[in-house]
């Protein structure tokens, strides 16, 4: 039988947002669980949680403070225990953020580390002396802007952040931290969770020689007016080091039974879906990977081609996460408006690609419901990054504001209190008890139904047909099943000689007729046909 998360639809959940049961204005577990009937009526089969973990919530819960403990905000263990229960009693999967490369500041671990040189934990974080001058150890920036080095006067010496500098990187390199994570990870495995989405994969293991970016990379390390625009740190990320770590959690976790890792690779680009596919490949270490690379700006054929037949040369044995949206990026139908008709349209457009690619399919709450990037002003901003490089910076703050469940409702039904972030008439329009039939809501449904039903869509192997800008076509086929899948990626219409019988499966904004195939702007077709068929733009 096929591992479950092979052809699996994952909802991620970012609790703060959900559904809050308390009024205290912050979602939590209970709200959630109050949800699970709305979850599994979407047709997923898991959900993915954004960090629950004790913390300050400096990082919104990505700075974990007792990797053991629920956050109070959150809820408690009993609470986590019969929010996973209910899952599965309805038939669902639930994975949880594990947030590994870092810790927070207020982690015991920390706290005693940054105590003195040589205490029990002194090499548990990454340490390092200043230069002669007294400047940080290398040139190395953090992904939330300024040095990744903080110096403290206690040990006299920089200890390394890759994000925030109250986010002190754990030091990979000693093994007595990596046998405490995987006890960490086996804690939450004997609570019957079904695996893990892990934070920041590729960032666990640090450049040991501590080798300063090369001049062309130093030269941009200020901070870019986009947050995700940045210049890496080459030598710090990606390490070889890395896999043999993953192959000891993939052991540890094939202990259990179905438990599958998805890995977040943390680059854009061409390099991350490489770096995927290293991760993925065999049976031995992560069971699948995504990375930036389809949660950026680029919105053409061939780049989508890019990544999936990039992915598929890499690791023809591995397997990729592919997702649109999550709690990082601007949400997709407002960072794709400029090729967009409408919201509505790209709304569809997006799902109707999403839910036609080979591999694993993620979606982010309120993904479902069409919903844009909430506009805020500086005094409602809560992410770091965009507190201290407004307005360069807008931060993440945008794709995190509430769920919205009734459009009359006080704060759209998330809240009877003050929410953290606000609810705003955009997204409350677009609540849940406002889509009927016709909706973008009954379009998802239907779609991860259709995908679900449909063996090519699901499983099937995908070849990519030659297309001149801006249509992606590409036909998948398994079993008995052959579909050929053709998108307008503009808002300008555009038209294709059709050879031999087809017939439009599923489609929008599509004519099929005796003078051939048209997409109007960002039209799209599912063809089924036989093996006389072909299609020309
Ligand atoms: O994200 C990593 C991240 O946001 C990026 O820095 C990424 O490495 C870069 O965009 C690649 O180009 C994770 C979480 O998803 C995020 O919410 C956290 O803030 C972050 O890690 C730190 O834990």
């Amino acid at each position: 039988m096929q591992e479950w998360w092979r052809s699996a639809v994952i909802y991620q959940v970012y609790p703060r947002s959900y559904q809050d049961s308390t009024g205290d204005g912050v979602g939590d577990l209970k709200g959630i669980t109050n949800r699970l009937d709305y979850i599994a009526d979407l047709g997923v089969d898991c959900i993915w949680l954004s960090p629950i973990f004790a913390s300050p919530q400096a990082d919104m819960g990505y700075d974990v403070s007792d990797y053991l403990a629920v956050d109070p905000l959150f809820g408690d263990l009993a609470e986590f225990e019969t929010l996973i229960n209910e899952a599965h009693v309805r038939g669902l999967k639930v994975i949880v953020d594990q947030v590994l490369s870092h810790t927070s500041e207020q982690h015991d671990w920390f706290k005693e580390s940054r105590l003195s040189r040589d205490n029990d934990k002194a090499n548990w974080y990454v340490w390092a002396d200043p230069l002669p001058d007294g400047s940080p150890p290398t040139n190395w920036h953090s992904h939330f802007g300024g040095p990744a080095w903080e110096f403290d006067p206690q040990r006299g010496q920089y200890y390394l952040h890759n994000f925030l500098a109250t986010q002190p990187d754990l030091n990979f390199h000693n093994p007595d931290v990596v046998d405490a994570i995987l006890e960490t990870c086996k804690f939450w495995l004997d609570r019957g969770l079904d695996g893990f989405r892990l934070d920041t994969v590729n960032y666990y293991f640090h450049d040991q020689q501590l080798r300063s970016n090369p001049p062309a990379q130093a030269k941009s390390q200020v901070m870019a007016t986009d947050l995700y625009g940045m210049q890496d740190n080459i030598y710090n990320k990606t390490r070889p080091e890395n896999i043999a770590f993953l192959e000891r959690l993939r052991a540890l976790t094939d202990q259990y039974e179905d438990i599958m890792m998805v890995g977040e690779v943390g680059e854009m680009g061409h390099k991350s879906i490489e770096i995927m596919g290293k991760y993925t490949e065999g049976t031995s270490r992560l069971h699948m990977a995504y990375s930036f690379a389809m949660l950026g700006p680029d919105f053409n054929a061939e780049h989508f081609q890019n990544c999936i037949e990039g992915f598929q040369r890499g690791a023809p044995d591995g397997h990729p996460y592919w997702s649109f949206s999550n709690h990082d990026v601007p949400r997709q139908v407002t960072r794709w408006a400029e090729y967009s008709v409408s919201d509505d349209a790209m709304a569809r457009l997006a799902c109707a690609m999403l839910m036609s690619f080979e591999g694993t399919i993620g979606i982010y709450q309120g993904e479902e419901l069409g919903q844009t990037e909430t506009e805020l002003v500086f005094e409602e901003l809560t992410d770091p990054p965009a507190i201290r490089f407004w307005p360069a910076v807008k931060g993440r703050d945008g794709c995190r504001t509430p769920m919205v469940w009734e459009k009359d409702a006080p704060n759209a039904g998330f809240s009877t209190g003050a929410p953290w972030l606000p609810v705003k008439v955009p997204q409350a329009a677009k609540a849940v008890d406002s889509q009927g039939d016709g909706s973008i809501l009954a379009y998802y449904k239907d779609a991860i139904a259709r995908r679900k039903a449909s063996p090519a869509l699901s499983r099937g192997k995908t070849s990519f047909l030659p297309m001149p800008e801006p249509i992606l076509a590409f036909t998948r086929s398994a079993e008995d099943e052959t579909l050929t899948c053709v998108f307008n990626l503009s808002p300008d219409p555009h038209p294709f000689v059709v050879k031999g019988e087809a017939e439009i499966i599923h489609g929008n904004a599509a004519t099929l007729d005796a003078t051939g195939l048209t997409l109007d702007g960002n039209g799209f077709a599912y063809l089924s046909h036989g093996t006389g068929f072909s299609i020309q733009h």
